[in-house]
């Protein structure tokens, strides 16, 4: 008999949120939810708290806090208010797995602070590891913590890995669906539309996510997240594009064997993986059919054409702060297009001129991270008001 698993869930009205409380309605035999927080979306928290009744929710714009106390009042349900208190929730004792899946740099100092209370991280913040990478690590080395992917690409990599203990990967092949633009010339690029940019051909997530997989930044993102995670040098990366998304990556050990993980694309799985890791729990999702995919295609990324991929690579590269200063940039260039403030191509153009006008730092602590992040932002901001709009 397993003990059923006590869950916080950081950012669970977002799309990976969602998802993960569907994983634990449909096995109320494993999982519990213990926490809840989110941003800002309130009434969607209000449903989700009346729901699942967890012990503690929380709701990071403070102005929401009464709103949320009045609607929750009748239940059994502690209500916080403010980041910090999102911060400090998770050293609760009755806390087994934090989900840490709040969108950009507001994950990475409740991660943190989980690590240092010895709880098991299911990973779905990547900025956190692309950002402090090298102190996210260490920390979990320190704390003996389990750190285990969500993102699908690094859970195939994970559930590739498992049982090879002791045998050195060669290289991962990080697959990537290569976005709705995969087949547009260069020139067409600069008439991309925020509503051509928002639809993704084969998953459905939040608006900031569906923007980084169409310029490719995503996949950026995600290659420095896997050299933490795996322990990877950048030349040990690389990414395929794969339009099916049934392949979710890739590991080629030291006698050319790959291995791959397959199936339909649903973050469910990976989700619930990572709940349940090592062991696998039977589940009704939908089940993949080889006869529905015939063809299953494999392309080299264009650089050019996605230009993001490229500074990825460079920032991986250089380490240091560059990750930091570059997700920082590409979070307000993402937001400046969702305002309709700059173009598609200057998504990555902005990310670029943050990028060479930043001080490079070799070592840098939690606390500069924060600093360089908030510094970051505000130049970025500037950099679209004087030279991209
Ligand atoms: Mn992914």
């Amino acid at each position: 008999l397993t003990k059923i698993k006590n869950i916080a869930i950081l950012g669970s009205t977002g799309s990976i949120g969602e998802q993960a409380l569907e994983v634990i309605k449909e096995h109320p035999e494993l999982f519990q939810v213990e926490v809840l927080t989110a941003n800002r979306s309130v009434d969607k928290l209000i449903e989700q708290a009346k729901a699942f009744v967890p012990n503690t929710v929380i709701i990071a714009d403070e102005q929401y806090y009464d709103q949320l106390q009045s609607a929750l009042s009748d239940l059994p349900i502690k209500v916080f208010a403010g980041a910090e208190s999102i911060e400090d929730i998770v050293s609760m004792s009755s806390i087994d797995i934090v989900l840490t899946a709040m969108v950009g740099f507001s994950g990475l100092l409740p991660t943190v602070n989980a690590i240092k209370h010895k709880k098991t991280i299911a990973l779905a913040n990547k900025e956190t590891l692309v950002v402090a990478g090298d102190i996210i690590q260490k920390l979990a080395m320190e704390h003996q913590v389990s750190i285990r992917p969500v993102d699908s690409e690094h859970s195939a990599i994970f559930q590739c890995l498992t049982g090879e203990m002791g045998n050195p990967t060669e290289k991962i092949y990080l697959t990537a669906s290569g976005g709705p633009f995969r087949n547009w010339a260069l020139e067409d690029f600069k008439n991309i539309t925020l509503e051509q940019a928002l639809k993704h051909p084969n998953w459905s997530m939040g608006s900031k996510i569906t923007i980084d997989s169409a310029t490719m930044m995503n996949k950026g993102l995600e290659a420095i997240e896997a050299k933490w995670l795996f322990d990877l040098k950048p030349d040990q990366i690389d990414v395929v594009v794969h339009p099916q998304s049934i392949v979710h990556s890739m590991v080629q050990f030291e006698d050319g064997s790959i291995k791959a993980q397959m199936g339909l694309p649903d973050m469910k799985l990976p989700i619930q993986y990572a709940f349940t890791y090592p062991d696998r729990a039977k589940n009704q999702f939908p089940r993949m059919n080889f006869m529905d995919y015939p063809n299953l295609e494999f392309h080299k990324p264009d650089f050019e054409k996605f230009k993001a991929l490229k500074l990825a690579y460079k920032a991986m590269e250089a380490g240091g702060n560059l990750p930091c200063v570059m997700n920082a940039a590409n979070e307000i260039a993402v937001q400046a297009f969702l305002d309709r403030k700059i173009s598609f191509v200057d998504i990555a153009n902005v990310v670029e001129e943050a990028m060479m006008t930043s001080n490079y730092t070799g070592q840098s602590s939690i606390e500069d991270y924060v600093a360089i992040d908030q510094q970051v932002r505000k130049e970025t901001s500037g950099i679209i008001l004087n030279t991209f709009s």
